[in-house]
């Protein structure tokens, strides 16, 4: 029998991940290593840090409790190395392995250094395709390219049709493929929401928790309460907990956001997919139950079998597709800072208060705070792609490069030009004032447009678009308003710039 090294990374924490198939209980050694290269290539939120080495220590002992041998490296083991490649080289040197088995991981940078592992370590290294997700790379690859338009709609629907989600025949439940439009309900404040599931941390985490506390002190975000679940078990209870009572009103109020209200009808299950606690096929398997027990309806049940067989495959998609040109795309050429306060949320700007310290807080924020309150101020202020992209990687939970690059550079800053999205989703404040209730509790007026009361989304909302003028005013879902700029007089042109850069400079 060939003896085999399985090195398992940190969101690689699957039992029927590829590299560990065929694994044999009596010759193979499974690798897992905590690593200071990976905890601070972006300087991660200590939430997040303390969820993965929480996750990868429970997902070792279990394999462990199943007779598995795991070579576990803690943070501070000090004679191994602080990157995956030196820890591999350590232990092939320790285990003298017939040869090493990885799955592909999701993040370019270290795809890119792992086809070098096998000169590095002597062994030949096999790279296993991760088929955790639905569509493969491949199959991918060959939709887009023989795409005119390869928009996630069309993707969505073909991923209807070959997984059967939602199908009646080969027809879609309902008689529509899409139940977007009914899921845009603003959500009044006398609406009963869920509690989320959370849990008590137990002795593993709690050594974690002192861990981060000690080495990653300077990192942004609160360590503490810490009640994620951090293993598949809970991540399992979680799932339950959030069909049982959140999912039967999921579609109605997605696109909502109430004050000081930081989960709402969200499922929170993103952290526990991307880290492979979850798979998205047994989600979306008790989704579709949940739908044909008349548990939830159907709009509920098609909101969310979207946001993963649609956009979670299909951002990945785009991701390895793209990639490595993709990181450099900056459309309309911003060349901005990102503001202090997104890290310390102090700004008298309500809905960016709210996201900010709820984020710093529990490194969560739904997908609207994250597309049309952060995302759009940064576009609306012409920050730089790449310093937005650091910050989404860096501040949530379930932030790996695959998931969050085309969600930041391509959906919400336009910076890939209109290959992921077909418009900008620049809004002013009035988008805001009808999805949420932040503006009641701010100091700055919603309802006007100039002057130092004026919401600030509103001038720079056109600052945005007379400065990027000559990237948008062809597309034709904007027509709208640049007939509206058309009409604008020459003084209210320049008191709209005049208010942008005064509130610019003013950052
Ligand atoms: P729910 O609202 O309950 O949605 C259910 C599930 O659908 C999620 O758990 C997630 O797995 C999937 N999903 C929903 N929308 C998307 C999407 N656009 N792309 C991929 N999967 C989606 N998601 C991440 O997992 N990691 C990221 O780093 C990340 N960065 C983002 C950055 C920006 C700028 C934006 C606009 C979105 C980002 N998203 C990211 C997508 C989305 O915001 C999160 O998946 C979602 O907020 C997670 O919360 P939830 O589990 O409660 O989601
Ligand atoms: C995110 C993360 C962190 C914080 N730490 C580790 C680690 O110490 N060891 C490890 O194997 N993986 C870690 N990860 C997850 C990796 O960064 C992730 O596997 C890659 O980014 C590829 O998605
Ligand atoms: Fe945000 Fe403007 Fe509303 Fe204030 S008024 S919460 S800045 S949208």
């Amino acid at each position: 029998m060939l003896k085999t090294l399985r090195f398992i990374l940190g969101d690689q924490l699957s039992r029927e991940l590829a590299s560990l198939r065929d694994i044999d209980a009596g010759t193979d050694v499974v690798l897992m290593a905590e690593v200071m290269d990976e905890a601070t290539y972006v300087r991660h939120h200590k939430k997040k840090i303390a969820f993965v080495f929480s996750a990868m220590r429970h997902f070792a002992t279990e394999l462990q409790d199943r007779g598995y041998q795991v070579d576990y490296r803690r943070l501070d083991d000090r004679q191994y190395g602080k990157s995956l490649r030196a820890t591999l080289v350590q232990a092939v040197k320790r285990h003298r392995p017939d040869r090493v088995v990885v799955t592909e991981p999701g993040e370019w940078r270290l795809l890119t250094d792992m086809r070098d592992w096998q000169s590095a370590c002597g062994r030949p290294v096999e790279i296993r395709d991760d088929d955790r997700f639905l569509c493969a790379r491949k199959q991918f690859n060959d939709w887009f390219d023989a795409q005119k338009q390869p928009r996630m709609e069309y993707f969505y629907r073909q991923m209807r049709r070959q997984t059967g989600y939602l199908m009646v025949a080969d027809k879609p439940a309902g008689g529509r493929w899409n139940f977007d439009t009914e899921n845009r309900n603003p959500l009044k404040d006398n609406v009963e929401l869920p509690a989320i599931k959370q849990f008590r941390p137990d002795a593993i985490t709690a050594d974690v928790l002192t861990l981060v506390d000690e080495r990653f002190a300077d990192h942004f975000g609160e360590l503490t309460p810490f009640r994620f679940a951090v293993t598949r078990s809970q991540a399992l209870a979680v799932l339950r907990h959030f069909i049982a009572n959140a999912l039967p009103r999921f579609g109605d109020y997605q696109d909502a956001m109430l004050q000081d209200e930081r989960f709402l009808f969200h499922s929170i299950l993103s952290l526990y997919l991307n880290i492979g606690l979850l798979t998205p096929r047994e989600v979306c398997d008790r989704v579709e139950n949940a739908y044909q027990s008349g548990h939830v309806p159907l709009n509920c049940a098609e909101g969310f079998i979207r946001q993963i067989i649609g956009w979670r495959e299909y951002v990945r998609g785009i991701y390895f597709h793209e990639m490595p040109d993709y990181a450099d795309n900056n459309y309309f050429s911003a060349q901005g800072k990102l503001p202090v306060f997104y890290w310390t949320g102090e700004t008298d700007m309500n809905c960016l208060h709210q996201v900010i310290s709820q984020t710093r807080d529990e490194a969560y924020a739904h997908h609207i705070q994250r597309l049309m309150i952060t995302g759009n101020f940064a576009m609306l202020a012409g920050v730089a792609p790449g310093e937005i992209h650091d910050w989404y990687l860096r501040v949530y939970a379930d932030a790996y490069e695959w998931v969050e690059l085309p969600n930041t550079l391509g959906m919400s800053q336009f910076a890939d030009g209109g290959l992921l999205g077909s418009k900008p989703y620049a809004a002013g404040g009035n988008y805001i004032n009808k999805m949420s209730n932040y503006c009641q509790h701010c100091r700055y007026k919603v309802s006007a447009k100039s002057g130092p009361d004026a919401c600030p989304f509103n001038y720079l909302y056109w600052d945005f678009l007379i400065r990027n003028r000559d990237q948008l005013e062809h597309n034709r879902r904007l027509a709208f308003p640049y007939k509206h700029l058309a009409r604008m007089s020459e003084e209210r042109i320049a008191q709209i710039h005049r208010d942008s850069r005064r509130f610019l400079q003013s950052l």
